[in-house]
């Protein structure tokens, strides 16, 4: 499915009169509004899970986006070109702006941003395992768009189909942005790729390296996965994570094949029956070390972010005076 299939869905999508009455309490109105495919907004009434669920799944997702900038930002001063350098800035700050939106949308639930950012830096809350590996040479910024804003696109267009309206609105304009991020990595590859034949290994190692971590953003297998069952009841999740692994893995194996790089996996291969792509076992005990804090680059990510945030106190601290000041003056009567 497209992003505009999805786009238009959502647009289509209405929201059926949320009015409890004396007959239907809020909490048949919220579940006859989830079944109808209308959007939860956050002045309607939701259960304490519901609210629960989605402040971790769109708070590991704004974190996601915000350390996300690290491993690309590695390379702004090192581009080989101007309008790669141009390129690649204006993709980091993309992402710190969907960080932004979707710390908003967090907002919208009763959250604050400041406590979300302490939870992060104090390791409380996820971001995805992706980031916490190294990007080694350039030819890993164009893997990066290819590969893993492609995961990120597969996992997230069906959210602009999520049940929480904020979320939902937010992944739409993502979507778009993510989307012209992958085909920026392509074109990266592609150029690499009619190189020499050190630009091609080079290619071919960044794809030896990410594949498998990018197979891993999907999150652990259905069976081992404790939240999808009651987030797909819930229409946050619309697939689950073997599903969207599985499209992810149809998608690329022939873009692959366009590029001429070899994913590395020798079970990799096309199944009739199933009308898709088997492929080998992910290494489930990676992942896991990865989450817990044991990937090649957690500790750096999170002292460079706490870095980041404790560098930042006097921006901070300069806006609140201002605000303040202002607030002040226009209590003040006039002349
Ligand atoms: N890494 O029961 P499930 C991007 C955790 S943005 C770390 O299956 P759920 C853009 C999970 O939180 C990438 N932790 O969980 C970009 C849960 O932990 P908890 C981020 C993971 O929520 C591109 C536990 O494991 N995208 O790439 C991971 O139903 C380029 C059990 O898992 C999103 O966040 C993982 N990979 O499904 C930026 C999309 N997987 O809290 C820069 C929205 C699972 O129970 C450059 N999120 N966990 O202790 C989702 O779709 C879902 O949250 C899933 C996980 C699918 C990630």
């Amino acid at each position: 499915m497209t992003v505009s299939d999805e786009t238009t869905r959502l647009a289509t999508a209405s929201t059926p009169d949320g009015a409890p009455t004396p007959e239907r309490g809020p909490e048949e109105v919220f579940e006859a509004t989830v079944a109808a495919e209308g959007r939860i907004e956050p002045r309607d009434w939701m259960p304490e899970g519901y609210r629960k669920t989605l402040v971790r799944q769109i708070a590991q997702h704004a974190h996601s986006e915000i350390i996300g900038m690290q491993p690309e930002g590695n390379w702004i001063l090192r581009a080989p070109s101007l309008r790669r350098k141009a390129i690649l800035l204006a993709k980091v700050q993309d992402e710190a702006g969907h960080g932004l939106y979707l710390y908003s949308a967090t907002e919208t639930l009763g959250v604050d941003r400041t406590e979300l950012t302490e939870k992060l830096i104090d390791s409380r809350q996820k971001y995805s395992s992706i980031f916490n590996y190294p990007t080694l040479t350039f030819a890993d910024i164009g893997v990066i768009g290819w590969l893993v804003d492609g995961a990120a696109i597969c996992n997230q267009v069906p959210l602009c189909r999520s049940s929480y309206g904020p979320y939902a609105r937010a992944m739409v304009r993502i979507c778009k942005e993510e989307s012209f991020h992958q085909r920026q990595g392509f074109e990266l590859l592609m150029t690499l790729m009619a190189g020499t034949d050190a630009q091609r290994a080079m290619v071919q190692d960044a794809v030896d390296r990410w594949w498998w971590p990018s197979l891993m953003m999907f999150g652990p297998a259905d069976g081992d996965s404790p939240n999808t069952q009651q987030s797909m009841a819930w229409r946050i999740k619309r697939h689950t994570n073997d599903e969207l692994r599985q499209r992810f893995v149809d998608m690329t194996v022939p873009q692959a094949a366009a590029l001429g790089v070899t994913l590395p996996d020798p079970a990799l291969a096309w199944n009739d029956e199933r009308q898709a792509h088997d492929f080998g076992e992910i290494d489930w005990a990676e992942f896991t070390a990865v989450v817990k804090g044991a990937g090649p680059c957690n500790a750096q990510r999170i002292a460079h972010r706490r870095a980041a945030h404790e560098n930042g106190q006097w921006v901070r601290d300069a806006a609140s005076a201002y605000a303040a000041k202002h607030a002040d003056r226009s209590e003040e009567p006039a002349a």
